[in-house]
């Protein structure tokens, strides 16, 4: 079953001021797409074509011949995600309130979270991604940072939230400001809810 490019699910310009319609248009129609596309064409014969994305983007980590393929399938999971932890007049503090006692107990608090995915996202050399994952073994909630097409699934840990810090996201708006974009990202973008959803679905543990 190939891989297909979802729709944003909201308008171009409906992060503005925050992300532009013209990041938007290049970020999802341009770079997504070619994740799912080249991703199509390297699982082609691998035997990995019939697994669902994350069951094939574990195997294909494992397997350091496919590190291609690996990155474009984690791609490809990481914007599917990134696109909905985003929304017009989101982030801050207002999230549900399961979520925010979790935060409190295990990161010390609203603050303290901000400042250090900001710093996780600020530090990670190169392109990649900062993220809020819930470690599947202790169930507590970390920050981390991931280079390229990684995330935490392949660490055991299950992402509720990230934050895609390769220059396509933030260049035009930000030019190389990635602080600046961060923090727009989390005063102003993140979609709580969405975060809320994954955090009560629970670890996701993939067979592969
Ligand atoms: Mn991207």
């Amino acid at each position: 079953m190939a891989f297909t490019l979802p729709p944003l699910p909201y308008a171009y310009d409906a992060l503005q001021p925050f992300m532009s319609k013209e990041t938007l248009e290049y970020h999802h129609d341009k770079h997504h797409k070619a994740y799912v596309d080249k991703g199509n064409e390297l699982i082609a014969g691998t035997g990995l074509e019939n697994l669902s994305l994350e069951e094939a983007m574990i195997a294909a980590f494992k397997d350091k011949t496919k590190a291609g393929l690996f990155n474009q399938l984690g791609q490809h999971y990481n914007h599917n995600h990134f696109w909905n932890w985003m929304k017009g007049n989101g982030g801050g503090k207002n999230m549900p309130g399961a979520l925010e006692a979790k935060i409190t107990s295990d990161l010390g608090g609203y603050d303290a979270f901000r400042g250090s995915f900001i710093q996780a996202g600020l530090t990670q050399f190169g392109s990649g991604w900062c993220w809020l994952a819930v470690d599947n073994a202790s169930g507590k909630l970390e920050v981390l940072k991931t280079p390229n097409g990684e995330n935490p699934l392949v660490a055991g840990k299950t992402p509720i939230l990230g934050c895609d810090v390769w220059e396509h996201s933030y260049y035009i708006d930000y030019r190389n400001a990635r602080q600046k974009y961060l923090e727009a990202f989390v005063d102003s973008l993140i979609n709580w809810d969405y975060v809320g959803q994954l955090f009560e679905k629970g670890p996701l543990k993939i067979a592969a």
